[in-house]
């Protein structure tokens, strides 16, 4: 077994604008798994370059990937879908980083669809062949852009539109889309940008009938969502709050949310993300995937994952063309009809890999071989 490890420099189409900061390119790492066969498993690291959205950088993933969590695996067999579960449990012994630790955790998952020939979205227990898209909107500086900007995504289909929002760019902006679309599912994402003291002025955004309102305190406080959730009438939806499947636990417990964006790149990879998945349907809580700029790659695993009976809701898993004028998978993720993508009976997303194109944007490559024993 071998595991190789890029890093890739891809442009991305437009900057992309959040509470936090300004996305100019998307550094990605993307892992390989090769069995002795040889076939060829992948997935690619959410992390971003700075340390904004939570506290993992590119560089930080790849110092854990290297240094701890590839040194773990080499022991490690997967014979059966049940062996899959193994991955999670041996990563226990590192604390957190949990980006690092899906991007390996999903490069075996994808290597094992490989070696046996089995389609990821029915490892992972999916059973849609076809899933709802929506699209996430970055923060803009001008109203009439963003009311032209979005009459553009509703006429290509897509099924709900997500306002990214921090406080100054908030209730106008919604109001003036609501006018504009009256039937829109409109959602708001404040990426952390509002404290508890702020109630009030996000209580304004329920008479403009969001599907949901999503992380709008610290990621850490899952308690005063739980207070914030009691005085509105808007869903809260939570995404940085959640790391693992007792973070989810916690949050329906308190009732800190009703809605959950779940990445699998942000949990620890798939394992967790069929747990998170269970515990929602369990509780009753609303479910959809997030998205994270990803490849077509990290792509082509979410909607894997969104073919799960228990999403409820449109994701983020736009078409490739969202943000990358050229993708490193071909074909690139496209709509099977207006606002929908096809869930492909993929054996491993080795069938789709682009190598010219991977090769274009390489910046490094790591080699690691397991040792003879
Ligand atoms: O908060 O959901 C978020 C992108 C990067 C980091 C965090 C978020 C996002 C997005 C874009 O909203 C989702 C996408 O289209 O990939
Ligand atoms: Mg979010």
């Amino acid at each position: 077994m071998k595991v190789i490890v890029r890093r890739l420099a891809m442009k991305l189409r437009q900057p992309f604008v959040t509470s936090y900061g300004v996305e100019q390119e998307k550094d990605v790492l993307l892992l390989e798994v090769q069995t002795e066969t040889p076939k060829s498993g992948f997935a690619e690291c959410v992390a971003m370059p700075s340390p904004y959205y939570n506290e993992e950088t590119t560089e930080t993933a790849l110092y854990i990937i290297s240094k701890f969590l590839i040194p773990l695996i080499w022991r490690m067999e997967w014979q059966s879908r049940e062996d899959l579960w193994t991955t999670r449990f041996a990563f226990r012994s590192v604390r957190h980083h949990e980006m690092a630790k899906a991007a390996l955790e999903m490069a075996v998952w994808d290597a094992f669809a490989a070696e046996y020939q089995q389609p990821i979205s029915q490892l992972l227990g999916g059973v849609k062949k076809e899933i709802p898209v929506g699209i996430s909107v970055g923060i803009e500086t001008s109203l009439s852009h963003l009311l032209k900007q979005v009459g553009n995504y509703v006429e290509q289909g897509y099924q709900r539109v997500k306002l990214k929002i921090q406080p100054g760019w908030d209730y106008v902006p919604l109001q003036a889309l609501r006018s504009a679309f009256p039937r829109l599912q409109l959602l708001a994402d404040a990426n952390s940008a509002y404290r508890l003291e702020d109630a009030e002025q996000l209580k304004q955004l329920d008479s403009l009938g969001l599907v949901m309102i999503e992380q709008p305190l610290e990621p850490d406080d899952i308690l005063h969502h739980a207070q914030l959730q009691a005085k509105l009438d808007t869903p809260i939806c939570l995404d940085e709050s959640i790391r693992s499947a007792s973070d989810v636990k916690k949050a329906a417990e308190m009732g800190a949310c009703k809605v959950i964006n779940l990445k699998p790149g942000r949990v620890g990879g798939f394992a967790e993300s069929i747990e998170i998945h269970n515990i929602c349907v369990d509780n009753g809580l609303e479910l959809w995937c997030g998205g994270m700029f990803e490849t077509g790659i990290g792509r082509l695993h979410n909607i894997a994952l969104t073919s799960l009976p228990g999403f409820t809701l449109p994701g983020d898993t736009s078409p490739s063309d969202r943000y990358f004028e050229r993708d490193i998978i071909n074909p690139p993720v496209v709509f099977s009809r207006p606002g929908f993508l096809s869930v492909d009976p993929l054996v491993g997303v080795q069938e789709r890999i682009d190598w010219s194109e991977i090769e274009r944007s390489q910046v490094s490559k790591y080699v690691f071989e397991r040792p003879e024993i």
